[in-house]
């Protein structure tokens, strides 16, 4: 055995004899540490990869982390001048007077958002486009010189009075990527500044702070306002329960860097109650889709120690936190998730028509996906013109809090025999498992009927410790498998096929360390008709199916094609009727050219949601002419296949590449599609210009578009041509990529003569 060995050896042997000595006696959750707990924890050369389990357990989230876990569902409001024009994206160069808000109902936001049983709510104060929300001393680029009560108004004043009303916390996003600050003459971005030592807050002369403190850096221009900010934010708006900082960035200037260290360093003095976002407070999951990880760890591994890091990158692999990524780091931190996506197509309102609304089924399917899968879920509902969340959206929050207090709000656990420290409702109560493979049993009162199971460990004291469990109910005088699953963490829901029974257990089959459980419940969804999904087939045929979960949670915990579904039927229209029973009846696969679908699954009698899609015209005749370039497996034919998996890219020319179509006769054109590939994110076109031609030879220009934000959404993109045309021939052409990305890519297009 060689020293190293040795030594770890001898180290594992004195913690495995200190944790029986520690087990043995009976106590709570603490007494099974065998080291001080501690946030971020780092790993030294000689540690194994049995002490890194170890010290794996040991790493637990601060208290504003636990907070943040603890208020699960949480809202996103993304408001701002894109509100008014459309955008994903501002360029920064807006017209304040575009933002031309009449009326503001925060109270309504709030109460909406009390009604769906979320805690907190985090508004873009400044997003990407630099224009501020509130009344800044700092930039006239905001409320301030806006048509909104003369340019008096506050938003931010405004939600934050809401919040205290409605018992909601706040939060900002505050952008580091600043447009107005890019683009504009004076503008302090990238303005190659030198760092000098700087006073915050600037004193501006008849506007003193209530909050006296300052603080002194040693800043350039551009992180001086931000700090000026951040100060206004904190002291004048708070209390502060979270703030975001975003990853993204359309553009970049003057190698402009951030001083995150000062920024946290005000954070933690002025808003001791705030997790920050997007750095070592807590992560972004990975994608704005609604998709979570089968096993979602909130241990992760870092290269560089996370309390001194400026610099976070976004962690978006699959495995975040597996024994052997712990042992591939330096530092493990806890860190927990955010699931952000919004309940609207893109992140801004555009319209009530086109823009599509997530269904109930989906918000809560992700609630428990998110909530249920060790991270907080964000969601964001974007405010309309009106300065109120819209109606479809109100009706979606509305039902999803009604389902989630239905389902999780009556614990069929209630009266049922087993360990009380798990029964009681207590979170101070532990149970500490002991044994090989450890078992939990429950006996219910009376046989009942569930289908949803939750289970939680003590990660605040113990940390995470489960590595895989299973859930086993008594069917027919048998223990019967009714699920099972990986990590635990803060919060785990198991979902199944319903089953009537007498008795659960739950096993414990994988753990790093001696299982600490907290709490356990049992609960009955009522299960509705499916979601439903589109697709149609390169020969033009529509199929319409029950949706499958893309990650790895059938819905309602089967295959929804099967069992589930039996005696489910599927109608649909298409004139943009709702559909019911007496529309026409989906038997089997149905040419469909152009135009709206809307279907519906229905089941003894009870309706699903609709599903709708909007359907670019046929795509049978086109042809492909030519492309400026190709990548041998990403033919430009893909490009029309009408498979969103498949895609044509270029090869890496950078800009000006381009396609050329024949669409097989002459048709008038009023909007096209984009959609990006999924899996890869190089070649995604940020902005690119359309040309018509009647021959495939003379080319007249016909607009220019630009999307925003394709890297981290890569979903479809609309855009309306400034006037309608009739071509024959289409050419698309790409003027900018977006990221770091050279190549040009496409999934699908889609042309739409309405
Ligand atoms: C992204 C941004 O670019 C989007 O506009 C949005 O704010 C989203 C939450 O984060 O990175």
């Amino acid at each position: 055995m060689s020293k190293n060995a040795l030594k770890s050896y001898s180290y594992f042997l004195s913690i495995s004899v200190l944790c029986l000595l520690l087990v043995s006696c009976a106590n709570v959750g603490k007494q099974s540490l065998v080291m001080q707990t501690e946030n971020t924890m780092a790993l030294d050369v000689d540690d194994t990869q049995d002490s890194i389990k170890l010290k794996a357990t040991h790493v637990i989230p601060s208290k504003n982390q636990y907070n943040a876990l603890k208020d699960e569902f949480i809202a996103f409001v993304h408001f701002g001048p894109n509100t008014f024009s459309r955008m994903e994206w501002g360029s920064g160069m807006e017209d304040p007077a575009i933002f031309n808000l009449q009326n503001l109902d925060t109270d309504q936001w709030c109460k909406v958002m009390k009604d769906a049983g979320m805690k907190k709510v985090i508004i873009t104060a400044k997003h990407h486009d630099g224009f501020v929300l509130w009344q800044s001393r700092y930039t006239k680029h905001g409320v301030m010189s806006s048509p909104y009560k003369n340019g008096e108004g506050d938003v931010l004043k405004e939600l934050s009075e809401s919040c205290k009303k409605y018992d909601i916390k706040l939060g900002v996003y505050l952008s580091p990527a600043d447009l107005f600050q890019i683009e504009n003459a004076d503008g302090l971005y990238g303005n190659l500044s030198e760092y000098t030592k700087r006073t915050i807050p600037r004193e501006i002369e008849g506007r003193p702070f209530e909050n006296k403190t300052t603080f002194e850096f040693e800043v350039d221009d551009y992180n001086e306002y931000f700090l000026n900010q951040l100060f206004e934010l904190l002291t004048e708006y708070g209390p502060m329960h979270e703030v975001w900082f975003d990853g993204a960035h359309p553009k970049r200037k003057g190698n402009q860097q951030y001083k995150y260290r000062d920024w946290k360093k005000l954070i933690t003095e002025l808003a001791p109650n705030a997790v920050v976002f997007g750095k070592e407070g807590t992560r972004w999951c990975g994608n704005e889709a609604g998709a979570t990880r089968d096993t979602e760890w909130n241990v992760v591994p870092y290269e560089e120690d996370p309390r001194t890091m400026n610099l976070f990158a976004d962690i978006t692999d699959e495995d975040v936190g597996s024994l052997e990524k712990l042992a591939a780091g330096n530092f493990l931190h806890y860190q927990p998730a955010e699931t952000n996506t919004s309940i609207r197509e893109g992140w801004f309102y555009r319209d009530d028509t086109d823009q599509k609304v997530r269904t109930t089924d989906d918000v809560f399917d992700i609630y428990e996906r998110s909530v249920g899968g060790n991270s907080v879920f964000l969601l964001n509902i974007p405010p309309n013109r009106e300065g109120k969340f819209s109606g479809q959206d109100v009706q979606v929050l509305k039902e999803t809090g009604q389902r989630i207090r239905e389902t999780y709000g009556v614990n069929l656990l209630e009266g049922a025999e087993g360990p009380k420290e798990l029964l009681d409702n207590d979170q101070e109560t532990n149970l500490v498992l002991q044994g090989e493979q450890p078992i939990v049993e429950i006996m219910l009162p009376k046989a009942t009927k569930i289908n949803r199971f939750l289970v939680q460990e003590n990660v605040n004291i113990s940390g995470e410790r489960i590595a895989k469990h299973s859930l086993d109910a008594w069917v027919d005088d048998e223990w019967k498998e009714v699920a099972t699953a990986t990590n635990i963490g803060y919060k785990r829901i198991l979902r199944f096929p319903e089953v009537t029974t007498t008795k659960l257990r739950l096993r414990i089959l994988e753990s790093r360390y001696i299982p600490v459980l907290q709490n356990v419940s049992a609960h009955y969804f009522e299960s509705r008709p499916p979601q439903l999904q589109f697709t149609r087939n390169s020969k033009g045929e529509v199929s319409i199916v029950p949706k499958m979960s893309d990650f790895g949670w059938n819905p309602n915990g089967e295959n929804a094609g099967a069992n589930l579904n039996k005696g489910m039927q599927i109608f649909y229209t298409t004139d943009g009727q709702e559909p019911s029973a007496e529309s026409s009846l989906f038997t089997e696969p149905f040419l469909f050219g152009e135009g709206e679908l809307k279907a519906i699954a229905i089941k003894n009698e009870e309706k699903g949601s609709v599903a709708r899609i909007n359907f670019g015209i046929s795509k049978m005749s086109w042809k492909l002419v030519s492309t400026s370039s190709t990548q041998e497996k990403h033919d430009a034919n893909l490009l029309f296949d009408e498979n969103l998996k498949t895609y044509w890219q270029s090869q890496m020319k950078g800009e000006n590449q381009f396609v050329i179509l024949d669409l097989g006769k002459k048709i008038d054109i009023k909007s096209f599609a984009y959609t990006p590939p999924t899996s890869t994110a190089d070649g995604m076109i940020q902005k690119g210009t359309i040309f018509s031609s009647d021959d495939g030879e003379n080319w007249t220009k016909q607009d220019t578009f630009t999307f925003g934000n394709l890297i981290n959404d890569p979903t479809q993109r609309m855009h309306k041509f400034k006037q309608n045309f009739s071509t024959r021939f289409v050419k698309l052409q790409a003027d900018e990529i977006a990221g770091d990305g050279n190549s040009t890519a496409i999934a699908e297009l889609d042309f739409y003569m309405h």
